[in-house]
């Protein structure tokens, strides 16, 4: 594996979007110079979308970190040593934690799109050895509400819901664009066989004519931030005319009685009226959908992120559960897991600790970035001190820029993990660099299929990058340093050097699991020990790997049925080493499991396998609805919606804009009329303002919008070689305090601005 070698061609996969579709990459001189989708990947089948042809654009480029890095008293970085810098870290770490509690610790991200077997070194394990719970997640500002009712809804809040489009024969579309953010299976694809099969019906429900509503049947394009209104009227008309599922509540639900009647008190009209949507329509989906063959959710964040998101997902899980549309093929499931990237924090248990200044509670595990810049500032003797930031570039995705900037100037100690110069990367202490994504072994926790799950390994196709190294090595040596982790296992290691085969794997997790049980407090550490005992034992380059191996055996032991459909075989212990191995030799990725979609109730945790419906936190909000009149603001004129997904963004991944080909302004968009009104012309420049910050930008137009709303997109603000930020930093107009009151996850797509057009000779000239 060397960088200067004549093309060749290797199997990876996209780290751009959830989807992680897999490639066939031509490598050549370290470069990148053709890429294709595998047609033998297991689920993206040879799809790709145009994003991923450029990610030449993230392997090279300028802002690549070479070597570990260290802020001197002036503000300018000097490359250090990883010795000097980890001896460093560790102490610092270690003085912190003594004098002031674990809790003066933070760890923030822990893997974006693609890298969550690096997050598996991090977080958890840096977590556990500050005694720390505060795990701070990009998660907590879209799908926290999302896990939080399915631990209510199905027992568990790692019972996570997936939506089986491709067989579906009516499709909702709430509050998501596939077409350009993907999310379900080969996107474009799919859209286009819903187009030509003619007796499937595709509704959009979007405040924007985007480019899927375009190709469906019937878009509902709704008042932004009035979902809670009009899910709760398709409901209402669902149970009116008698449209629900009885059979399929009596046998699998408690608790209808209470939505029931609910649903029997809901003004239709008047709520129909405060979305702004022909009623006609409405009743057309509510009984399409309900009485469809297979009819199938899918939602994103233009539900997550606009007022009442958790309410808005309680509404749509409601939607598929009153109708029956759950645990059948073309409808909505729940699925197997192999890398558990969620947990489970139930806030009633009494072994939560709520944050010192919010008094918030985990959620799958995970905090919600909206309450950080506070948890820092106004924590007192409480607050966070030290911080790592890793797969992540909070200055500019998480709310309230200036203050969250302010917070992390503040703190004693930042250390950020990336593979890039960023905005959050300045701040730092120390900032630390990672080997890419393709430059290391590394997997997808983004593993959402039912009833076909897959897992796809990801193998190095070329060294680090200068001095950096991959997650899983840096961790274990700062563990190391802390003196948290034995630096040796002399005994795991000689057994795991035995021929790698089935029995010999046994033998070493016998070894393992009696040597964790000589010393519980290793257990918190198990990815790195496993790292460095059975690691060095696997095929070169997929060390990092190790800790799959008692993953794969707890999977198989979980689903022994579906595994074994999926081509593993063997006895209680051999199956899950069979899986194991089918994934390091996989390069293309494999089926974990096949299930049946009767399996779909072994799936749920409650103790009686039912679903819950009554949750009376939401009841109540549902409730409190009547009352809510959808208010105009005269300082605040238009609702931005804050991070459309377009063709050319895919987070704060690719950070040259040389890989855009459209948008290098990151325009914001505009109905002609609202244009007009303001003397904007297209191109022209504006100032938004809302009521946190102002940022300049340049004006497209949209018809497709409704009047009142714009929109920029997520993704831009990044500083390239040192040049000032490039598109909106959009999150300089986002509140902290702009958000759902249970999960706390930010109202982005609800920003109320106003806008005002920039003179030609002042124009200001956006970056
Ligand atoms: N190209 C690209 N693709 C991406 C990403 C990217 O950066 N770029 N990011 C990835 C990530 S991290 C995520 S989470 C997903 C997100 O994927 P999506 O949620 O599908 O994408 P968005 O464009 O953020 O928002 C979806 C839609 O919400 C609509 N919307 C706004 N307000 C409302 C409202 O009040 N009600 C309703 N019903 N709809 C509303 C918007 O008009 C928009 O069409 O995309 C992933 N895919
Ligand atoms: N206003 C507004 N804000 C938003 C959104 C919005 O719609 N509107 N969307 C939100 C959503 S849904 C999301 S998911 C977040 C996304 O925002 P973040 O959670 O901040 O994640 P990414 O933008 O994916 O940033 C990934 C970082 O990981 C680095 N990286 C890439 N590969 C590696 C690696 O192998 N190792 C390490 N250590 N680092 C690596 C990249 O260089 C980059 O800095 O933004 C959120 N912020
Ligand atoms: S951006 Fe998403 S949909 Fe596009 S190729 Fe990458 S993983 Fe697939
Ligand atoms: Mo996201």
């Amino acid at each position: 594996m060397s960088a200067t070698t004549t093309a060749r061609v290797e199997k990876s996969a996209c780290i751009l979007c959830s989807r992680n579709c897999g490639l066939e990459i031509t490598v050549e001189n370290g470069r990148f110079t053709r890429i294709r989708g595998d047609d033998d990947h297991p689920t993206s089948k040879g799809y790709i979308c145009q994003k991923a042809a450029r990610l030449d654009h993230y392997q090279n480029h300028d802002d690549r970190l070479t070597h570990p890095l260290k802020r001197q008293p002036d503000g300018r970085f000097t490359k250090v040593s990883w010795d000097e810098a980890l001896d460093d870290i560790a102490q610092r770490l270690l003085a912190i934690r003594d004098q002031h509690g674990g809790d003066a610790f933070a760890f923030f991200g822990g893997g974006g799109q693609g890298n969550h077997l690096g997050g598996a070194y991090g977080g958890g394990q840096l977590r556990a050895a500050m005694r720390s719970r505060n795990n701070y997640n990009s998660l907590g500002q879209e799908k926290t509400g999302d896990f939080w009712l399915n631990g209510r809804l199905f027992g568990h809040q790692t019972c996570h819901t997936t939506e089986d489009v491709e067989h579906a024969d009516y499709l909702l579309f709430i509050g998501c664009n596939p077409f350009q953010a993907h999310g379900i299976p080969n996107a474009r694809d799919t859209l286009r066989e819903f187009r030509k099969a003619g007796e499937r019906t595709v509704v959009v429900i979007d405040p924007r004519r985007t480019e899927t509503a375009k190709q469906a049947d019937i878009h509902l394009q709704l008042r932004p931030g009035t979902d809670a209104f009009l899910m709760s009227a398709i409901l209402a008309i669902i149970v009116r005319d008698n449209l629900h599922d009885r059979d399929f509540l009596a046998r699998h639900c408690h608790g209808f009685e209470a939505i029931e009647a609910q649903l029997r008190s809901i003004p239709v009209e008047d709520y129909v009226r405060r979305a702004d949507v022909p009623l006609a329509d409405v009743e057309r989906v509510a009984r399409g959908y309900a009485s469809a063959r297979r009819g199938c959710v899918r939602i994103d964040l233009g539900i997550q992120q606009t007022l009442h998101t958790t309410l808005n997902g309680y509404l749509e899980k409601l939607l598929f559960l009153v109708t029956g549309h759950f645990g059948k093929a073309g409808g909505n499931n729940l699925h197997t897991a192999l890398i558990p990237i969620l947990g489970h924090t139930d806030e009633r248990s009494t072994k939560i600790r709520r944050t010192p200044v919010h008094g918030m509670f985990p959620i799958a595990g995970i905090l919600p970035p909206n309450i950080l810049p506070d948890e820092i500032l106004k924590g007192g003797e409480r607050r966070i001190r030290a911080a790592f930031a890793d797969s992540c570039n909070p200055v500019l995705t998480w709310p309230d820029t200036p203050a969250l900037t302010a917070a992390l100037q503040s703190l004693d100690l930042l250390v950020v993990v990336d593979v890039a110069m960023t905005e959050t990367a300045r701040l730092a202490h120390y900032i630390l660099p990672a080997a890419s994504q393709f430059e290391k072994c590394e997997a997808t926790g983004f593993n959402l299929e039912f009833p076909e799950n897959f897992f796809h390994l990801r193998h190095p196709l070329l060294p680090a990058l200068g001095e950096s190294l991959p997650e899983p090595e840096l961790y274990t040596r700062l563990l190391e340093k802390m003196g948290e982790l034995p630096r040796d296992f002399p005994l795991l290691r000689r057994i795991a050097r035995h021929e790698p085969s089935a029995t010999a794997h046994a033998g070493y997790l016998a070894a393992f699991a009696a040597r964790m049980l000589r010393d519980k407090r290793l257990l918190a550490y198990a990815p790195s020990i496993l790292y460095r005992t059975l690691g060095p034992a696997l095929p070169e380059g997929l060390a990092a790997a190790a800790p799959l191996l008692p993953l794969c055996i707890q999977f198989a032991n979980q689903h022994r049925q579906a595994t074994a459909r999926a081509g593993h075989v063997g006895n209680r212990l051999t199956q899950g080493v069979a899986l194991f191995r089918a994934i390091l030799e996989k390069r293309e990725g494999t089926l974990i499991s096949i299930n049946t979609f009767d399996e779909v109730w072994d799936l749920v945790k409650t103790p009686d396998r039912r679903v819950q419906l009554e949750i009376p936190e939401m009841l109540a909000e549902w409730r409190a609805l009547v009352d809510e009149i959808p208010a105009e603001d005269s300082e605040f004129p238009f609702i931005l919606a804050a991070g459309e997904r377009r063709s050319y963004n895919a987070n704060q991944i690719y950070r040259d804009p040389a890989w855009r080909k459209v948008d290098p302004h990151g325009a914001l968009r505009i109905h002609p009329e609202d244009a007009a009104a303001l003397g904007l012309h297209e191109g022209g420049s504006a100032l938004c303002t809302s009521a946190h910050g102002e940022i300049a930008v340049v004006a497209e137009f949209d018809d497709g919008l409704r009047r009142g709303m714009v929109s920029l997109p997520h993704g831009y603000g990044q500083r390239f070689r040192d040049s000032a930020p490039i598109g909106p930093e959009l999150n300089r107009l986002t509140g902290a305090a702009h958000c759902d009151p249970l999960s706390r996850t930010p109202y982005h797509k609800h920003v109320p601005v106003r806008l005002r057009a920039v003179a030609a000779q002042d124009e200001a000239v956006p970056a």
